[in-house]
């Protein structure tokens, strides 16, 4: 394992947040590489880290004052051995290759643990969409689309959206497509209601996050209701996993974006929850405006340059984070715990720190990793696709169903391999290993290539 790591590090020292991923992964799957030796015979590991394609390129386009601008795009088609390339589109200023490939080598395991015929890529763009008109975003789109085109398909590769990518962004990158390709397919998904879209795909990963929380309090006989959570983001993975935590009976005390959190002692009820969703998917404005319209709560600016954020400091039972990644430190980690929380379930990809995890792990913490937790938005993006093959459309009752069996699955599966390969009881090593023996025999079903 050490001759992976020190290679990744030699070839791509910048890659950081790469190296975090790929360094937690093989912490954990030893005991399988262990019992199966062709694994190792047929490098199995080493090619997995390595994406089967890497695109980058140019975006350029024009702002509203006729000023050009020119971002980078990029598009990690990391695994295709149990379907095609499958995963989100991020646009936000920090966007790298590391970012990227941390990504997209997540969504291999996570889209395996689904159940459904799915590989893993990931993209995006160092593009802010912040403060830019609908115009520059949908001239943005367009420009991304033209190089992207040629890469994806409904077959080949389908992208959905990620931090900065919602029904907006999908809904111009994919007439760009249709027009480029002069089809109609589903080679993107999120898609509006009225072509092409799901039902439930917009709430599924936060909805999924929550029916994943619930299976892992199960175990012991509890379930949400009364269960105090902070929540952190306010986008649509925070919306949703707040919202399901309302129906379960839970009660939501915090929601952040990038400048601030807010604390509600009373609770975001599904009134304000709707406020919230206005201010950020129609108005596109910042949460501390709640504060001023919910006067009873707080709203707390955060700098990003601390070592903690306060949002982890509240006395609570549950902490969904679903944000960004890295968004939980060590530091408060120990917050979350001396605050009472007990399950810390992950709607973010990758929110927790090592430090953080570990200290988790030495505190019996219930956790839920990402790549199981959130894996019920990819999901519904896997029934989007079935939909979109058989040009039918399922209920919501139909779909919302389907998410919740498979959230149960993969909270099964996570326990049975952790239990088979000797850590009863690891979430974050279940789900390594299930993803990965998957995905491992079907590379060796395959051969080499
Ligand atoms: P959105 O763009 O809808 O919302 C992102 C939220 O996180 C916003 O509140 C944003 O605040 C905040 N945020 C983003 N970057 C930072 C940062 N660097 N520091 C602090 N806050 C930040 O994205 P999603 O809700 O879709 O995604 C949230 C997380 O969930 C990501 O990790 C994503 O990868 C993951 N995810 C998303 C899925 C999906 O289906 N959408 C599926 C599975 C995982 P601000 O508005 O200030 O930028
Ligand atoms: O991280 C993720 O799983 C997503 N952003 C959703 C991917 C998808 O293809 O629906």
């Amino acid at each position: 394992m050490e001759h992976i790591l020190a290679t990744i590090t030699r070839q791509d020292p910048e890659q950081w947040e790469f190296h975090q991923v790929i360094r937690e992964f093989l912490a954990t799957i030893a005991p399988v590489l262990d019992r199966r030796p062709s694994y190792r015979q047929q490098a199995i590991v080493e090619r997995m880290i390595e994406p089967e394609r890497t695109i980058l390129f140019r975006v350029p386009w024009m702002d509203d004052q006729g000023k050009v601008h020119v971002n980078r795009g990029f598009r990690v088609e990391m695994n295709s051995a149990i379907g095609p390339y499958k995963g989100g589109l991020r646009f936000h200023p920090t966007v790298n290759l590391s970012i990227i490939k941390f990504l997209a080598f997540e969504q291999v395991f996570k889209n395996s643990l689904t159940t459904l015929p799915m590989g893993g890529g990931k993209g995006g763009a160092d593009f802010d969409p912040k403060g830019r008109s609908d115009g520059e975003v949908m001239r943005f789109c367009q420009a991304f689309m033209a190089e992207l085109f040629r890469h994806i398909g409904e077959d080949t590769d389908v992208p959905a959206g990620d931090i900065g990518v919602g029904a907006r962004e999908i809904g111009y990158l994919f007439g760009m497509y249709k027009k480029l390709q002069n089809k109609f397919t589903g080679a993107l998904t999120g898609k509006g209601l009225g072509w092409g879209g799901s039902l439930i795909r917009p709430e599924a990963t936060g909805y999924g996050v929550v029916y994943f929380a619930a299976e892992m309090l199960g175990l012991s006989g509890e379930n949400l209701v009364g269960k105090r959570c902070l929540v952190s983001g306010s986008g649509n993975v925070a919306q949703f996993t707040a919202e399901k935590i309302l129906q379960l009976g839970g009660k939501v005390l915090t929601l952040s974006d990038s400048s601030g959190y807010i604390y509600d002692e009373e609770g975001i009820d599904s009134g304000k929850l709707d406020f919230i969703k206005e201010l950020k998917n129609i108005r596109r404005g910042r949460l501390g405006e709640y504060a001023q319209h919910y006067p009873r709560a707080s709203y707390v600016a955060v700098d990003p340059a601390l070592e903690y954020n306060p949002l982890w400091m509240y006395p609570a039972d549950c902490a969904m984070p679903a944000a960004t990644q890295n968004e939980i430190s060590g530091r408060d980690a120990r917050h979350l715990v001396e605050g009472g929380v007990r399950l810390v379930c992950e709607g973010a990809n990758m929110p927790s720190t090592p430090a953080a995890i570990e200290f988790f792990r030495e505190h019996r913490i219930l956790f839920g990793p990402s790549k199981a937790a959130n894996a019920g938005g990819v999901a519904v993006s896997g029934l989007e696709m079935a939909q979109d093959s058989m040009r039918m459309s399922w209920s919501r009752e139909v779909v919302d169903n389907r998410l919740r069996m498979i959230m149960q699955s993969i909270h099964r599966t996570c326990l049975e391999a952790a239990s088979t390969y000797g850590v009863a009881g690891d979430y974050l090593a279940g789900a390594n290993i299930a993803g990965f023996v998957k995905i491992a025999d079907a590379m060796l079903d395959q051969g080499l290539v």
